[in-house]
């Protein structure tokens, strides 16, 4: 039974030029991309993508950064699609939390910028691509 997950190529990812490379990794898993759109992120999305976060110390900023510049957003299909792209993904702290051949632990340097989100659950997955798909 196929499932499907939210990605997003961050602003780093995008300014980086690390869409194709994403999309790249993703295709070699495995999994099948659904939708890809590039869209500049407002307040309120942030605010709604990231509500789990509210309150914490790092959440401004969060907030600042998703809203800085265009993501690539996806929705991405497969079998245990959620799992799979945050394996493919690596560890929220790209260097603490390395995981040697993912995206972030080959890419990335810091927490704040790790170039990609992948959805927690199918249950986040189900809200988030409602949240930027409609
Ligand atoms: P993930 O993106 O791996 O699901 P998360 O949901 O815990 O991680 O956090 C969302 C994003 O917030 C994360 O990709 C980067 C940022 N972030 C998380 N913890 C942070 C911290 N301690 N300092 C700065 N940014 C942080
Ligand atoms: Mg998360």
């Amino acid at each position: 039974m196929d499932e499907r997950t939210l990605v997003l190529v961050k602003p780093d990812g995008v300014q980086r030029g690390l869409i194709g490379e994403v999309v790249s990794r993703i295709e070699r898993k495995g999994l099948r991309l659904v939708s890809l759109e590039l869209k500049t992120v407002d307040r309120s999305l942030a605010e709604q993508h990231y509500a789990e976060h509210e309150g914490k110390g790092f959440y401004e900023e969060l907030l600042s950064f998703i809203t800085s510049a265009p993501v690539a957003a996806m929705v991405v299909e497969g079998p245990r699609a959620v799992a799979a792209f945050r394996q493919i993904a690596g560890g929220t702290d790209p260097v603490e939390k390395a995981v040697p051949g993912s995206i972030r632990g080959d890419l990335a340097l810091e927490t704040g910028s790790n170039i990609v989100h992948g959805s927690d659950s199918p249950e986040s997955a189900e809200r988030e691509i409602k949240l930027w798909f409609g």
